[in-house]
Parts: structure tokens; C-alpha cells; sequence
């Protein structure tokens, strides 16, 4: 046991197997080292303590409530400049009110810092919802200038690409473009279709259009919503010449009983390299589950 390259791998998996009841054997598990590739994490997260996500979406898409989510929050991102200077919030006073101004929030170079959750930083760009090419010149530069970065700390390691469903603008010409044009080299992309719960309230309307009952549209709301997702969104997007690693539905993201696991370990399979899978799961706080899942794998 003195030798470095001995470890307690057995006794850890013996011990967790003896638990007859399954949280208690859960909750062994998710506090003990599973094994050598766990201390290799530890190793990982000396070198790199971030990990660096672009979100991109149009205005009120719901990125900011969804990013909440992830870092379980309910206070706003802190924001820092790339040099990590923290940006001051703007207070000012109208008719005897204070008013106080996130600034910088929208510009794709700055950070985004939740305080519950400090290991994830996000970039927040509100796409390219004016059409113009300036927009996704400026994501494209960014991309390329974080790929470019020699520090894992600095680099980019995922993009998260908000598309929300309650709109009848579904895919813009410039996000068609994006993924036609913009390889994005090592770093997978995951779209993921916000504001699930609006598309649903389109397609009763549409069912009722369509002459069905009000009962009628509300049991096939489902079935009309995924057609109309599948047809606005998903198939546009996988027949694009660069099309999204992995895709992703979200609920209401507002409701406290919503959550965004799906989108955690769609994120983590989206992963190509092992080390930045190494990583997404030590930055997890809230996401346990996938940590007990990864450790089971071994
Ligand atoms: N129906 C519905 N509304 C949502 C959802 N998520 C957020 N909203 C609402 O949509 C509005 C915009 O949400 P934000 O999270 O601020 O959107 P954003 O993309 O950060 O917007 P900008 O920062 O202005 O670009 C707010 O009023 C939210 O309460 C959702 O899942 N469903
Ligand atoms: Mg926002």
C-alpha cells in the first residue's frame, strides 16, 4: 500500500457492494475515490479549474434562466473582463428609483461567473439575430482565438447553441449559415430547443385551427409539438453541412421542479476527448448523478 502504483479499488468496490440498501451505497460511492482515473481528475482540475462554455442565442432565449439552472442560482452571473477584472454593475437613479445595469453581459469576450457554481465560465452572445455578418464574424473570431489558446484552462471546450421553440421565426437564415459555414474544429456544439413548454401552447392552437376540440388538441399537443420541432428545427439542422454534435429538448425552465440533466449528459457525450470528459464531470456540484454514473462505468 506504500507503493505509488498500488491502489484500494477493491476494497472500494467491496465495501460499496456490501450496502444492501442502494442510497447508502450511493452515497459511498459518491464520496469515495473510485479509482486511479479519479485522482487523475484531481491532477486535471490543478492544471485546468474552468470549464469554458460559449452560449449563443438570440435575445430572450432563455440562455441566462437556463444557465441559473446549471449552476442552480438565482442570483445573476458576475462578469468579468478577459483579463478577470470583475465589471461593475451600473447604478443609477431614475424618478427616486435605483436602477442597477448589468453591463458587458452580451459581450462574447467577457465572462460569466455564477458565485454557486465558480468552475463553469461562460461567454454569452446573443447570436446573430440582426442578420448582419459583423455577428458571426465576431463568434467565428472568437472560436478561432480560444482554439488557438495553448493553456486547457483558456480554451473553448463546448458550445451551447439556444434555439427557442416558442417563436414562429424558428431557424434564422443566420443560424442556418452557421452551421453551414462555421466549423468549429475540436469543439462539439449542442443545440438545445428552449421554451419547450411555448411550442406545446402553439400546437394546441394549431390543433384548434385544424377544427379539433379543445380536449382533443390537449391530448395530441405532444405529438404536434415533437412533428413540428422535428420539422422546423431538427432536420434542418442535422441535414446542414456541420450540424450539431448532439441536440437537446428543455421543459420550462423557469419551474422549480424543471432540471437540465438531460442537457448535462448530452454535453458529456458530446465530449470527444477524454480528458475534457475528465473535467466536465469535476465540475459538476449539482449534477451528481453523473459523477455516480461515470465512477459505476469503470
Ligand atoms: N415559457 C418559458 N419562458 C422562459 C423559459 N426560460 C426563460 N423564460 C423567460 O424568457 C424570458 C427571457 O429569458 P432569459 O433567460 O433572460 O433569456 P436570455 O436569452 O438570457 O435573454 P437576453 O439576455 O436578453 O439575450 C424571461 O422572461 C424568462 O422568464 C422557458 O423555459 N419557458
Ligand atoms: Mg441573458
Amino acid at each position: 500500500m506504500r507503493a505509488e502504483t498500488s491502489n484500494c479499488t477493491e476494497l472500494v468496490r467491496k465495501t460499496a457492494s456490501a450496502f444492501g440498501d442502494q442510497k447508502l451505497r450511493q452515497l459511498f460511492e459518491s464520496v469515495v475515490v473510485l479509482d486511479s482515473e479519479l485522482v487523475e481528475a484531481i491532477k486535471l482540475r490543478r492544471k485546468c479549474q474552468h470549464f469554458r462554455i460559449l452560449v449563443i442565442g438570440r435575445a430572450n432565449a432563455g440562455k441566462t434562466t437556463l444557465l441559473k439552472k446549471v449552476c442552480d442560482s438565482v442570483e445573476e452571473p458576475e462578469i468579468y473582463s478577459p483579463s478577470g477584472k470583475k465589471v461593475p454593475i451600473l447604478i443609477s437613479c431614475i424618478y427616486g428609483l435605483t436602477l442597477l445595469t448589468q453591463r458587458g453581459e452580451h459581450d462574447i469576450n467577457n465572462q460569466l461567473i455564477f458565485k454557486s457554481n465558480r468552475q463553469f465560465i461562460f461567454h454569452d452572445s446573443r447570436g446573430f439575430e440582426s442578420g448582419s455578418g459583423d455577428e458571426l464574424h465576431q463568434v467565428k473570431t472568437f472560436i478561432a482565438s480560444r482554439a488557438g489558446a495553448g493553456k486547457l484552462s483558456e480554451q473553448l471546450h463546448t458550445i451551447w447553441y439556444c434555439l427557442p421553440t416558442d417563436t414562429n421565426r424558428p431557424l434564422l437564415a443566420t443560424d442556418e449559415h452557421f452551421f453551414n459555414t462555421s466549423a468549429t474544429g475540436k469543439v462539439p456544439v449542442v443545440s438545445i430547443f428552449t421554451k419547450f413548454d411555448g411550442l406545446l401552447t402553439e400546437a394546441v392552437s394549431h390543433l384548434v385551427d385544424e377544427g379539433y376540440s379543445w380536449e382533443e388538441a390537449e391530448e395530441g399537443q405532444i405529438d404536434q409539438a415533437m412533428q413540428m420541432l422535428t420539422n422546423n428545427f431538427t432536420k434542418p439542422l442535422m441535414s446542414s453541412k456541420f450540424p450539431p454534435t448532439n441536440l437537446v429538448r428543455l421543459d420550462d425552465m423557469r419551474s422549480e421542479t424543471s432540471d437540465c440533466s438531460e442537457l448535462i449528459e448530452k454535453t458529456f457525450n458530446a465530449l470527444s476527448d477524454n480528458t475534457l470528459k475528465m473535467l466536465f464531470v469535476s465540475v459538476q456540484q449539482n449534477n451528481i448523478n453523473l459523477c455516480i454514473r461515470q465512477a459505476m462505468r469503470e
